[in-house]
């Protein structure tokens, strides 16, 4: 049955931001912000969260269901006292659209060689440099979940030839696909490598020197790139670095990091071949968030079930 009990907000995310799309959501209930300490949060049933407080649970005893800010649920999962209530991610076309953006602009960056013009721009040196075609070049995407899928397809539409891996076997238009323990086969068609993986105790480092040594070596790019916007858990950063120093990798583009912000003596920030975002690939539209939990709770309170629910077993 519909009720009005309250909603807690506790997203770690721009206040001005978050305050203006609260202005038009969740008109009929209260919404409390873990933010203010005098607030009493017991009333709540559900919390939208990204990065909540360590107290958020004692001080909101009767919550029933947990909403993500964002896509990765490793935030919520590693909760010290994290009840045992559904915990379902955000899902919505902008943030698909924004990621699938990034992947496609590193993937063009490094097929038509942006870093090497940038550097020749600021040596003020006229060089035209060879063109390879996206159709010589294999993208290889390890998680074919709702983002990989989505960048596949666009990847596609652009001429480059797809590939993805996945834990459980899928089938997906006009994509080859691997999964499991076809991971070496994967890898060694793959030309540049998407990590758009959760972070769950399988994935955490995933992305090593035994991964990186697996790529195909002498495709058209010459050297494989890899491009990471999943979680900088699972990458191992020494590895990408002696990777692009020994040459076994010819470039990255990094959005995620083991440590973020990315510390300022960390050498990715300079190296020419690298190109460094700041956890920004697919930023949560907030209007758009709270838009999703408003439909996932009125299917909640009108007997439907939720969508998206996060397994605990897998982690995502
Ligand atoms: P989904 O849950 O839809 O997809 C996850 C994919 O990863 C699935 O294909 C899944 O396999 C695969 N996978 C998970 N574990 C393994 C494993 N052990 N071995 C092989 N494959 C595995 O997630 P999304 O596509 O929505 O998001 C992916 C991640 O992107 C998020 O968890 C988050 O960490 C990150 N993200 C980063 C953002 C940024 O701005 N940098 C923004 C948004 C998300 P299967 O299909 O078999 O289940
Ligand atoms: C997400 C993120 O998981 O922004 O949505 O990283």
């Amino acid at each position: 049955m519909p009720d009005n009990s309250p909603v807690v907000i506790d997203l770690k995310f721009d206040r001005a931001e978050v305050e203006a799309a609260l202005a038009g959501a969740f008109q009929a209930r209260a919404v409390l912000h873990a933010s203010d300490p005098d607030a009493d949060l017991t009333g709540a049933r559900y919390a939208v969260i990204w990065k909540p407080d360590r107290n958020l649970f004692s001080r909101a005893p009767n919550l029933q269901v947990l909403f993500s800010g964002g896509a990765g649920v490793d935030h919520i999962l590693s909760l010290p006292d994290l009840p045992d209530i559904p915990i379902v991610r955000f899902v919505d076309h902008s943030l698909t659209t924004r990621m699938s953006e990034w992947v496609v602009l590193q993937c063009l960056t490094h097929l038509r060689q942006v870093p090497t013009y940038l550097k020749q721009q600021r040596e003020r040196r006229w060089l035209e440099l060879p063109q390879p075609e996206a159709s010589e070049v294999t993208v290889g995407i390890m998680g074919l979940g709702i983002l990989g899928q989505d960048s596949a397809a666009k990847l596609k539409a652009l001429g480059f030839n797809v590939i993805g891996w996945s834990r459980s076997k899928k089938e997906v238009e006009g994509i080859e696909t691997f999964h499991g323990a076809e991971l070496d086969a994967f890898l060694a068609r793959t030309d540049i490598l998407v990590g758009l993986l959760p972070l769950t105790p399988e994935t955490r480092g995933i992305f090593n020197a035994s991964v990186f040594s697996k790529l195909r070596q002498g495709g058209t790019l010459g050297k494989p790139v890899f491009l990471n916007a999943g979680r900088g858990g699972s990458q191992v950063e020494a590895d990408i670095l002696s990777a692009l120093e020994s040459g076994v990798l010819g470039g990255a583009s990094l959005d995620v990091f083991e440590t973020e912000p990315l510390p300022l003596e960390s050498p990715f920030w300079s190296m020419e071949n690298v190109v460094v975002t700041p956890h920004a690939a697919a930023a949560s539209d907030v209007r758009a968030l709270f838009r999703h939990v408003e439909g996932q709770i009125s299917r909640l309170e009108t007997g439907e079930p939720l969508e998206y629910l996060v397994d605990r077993n897998t982690g995502y």
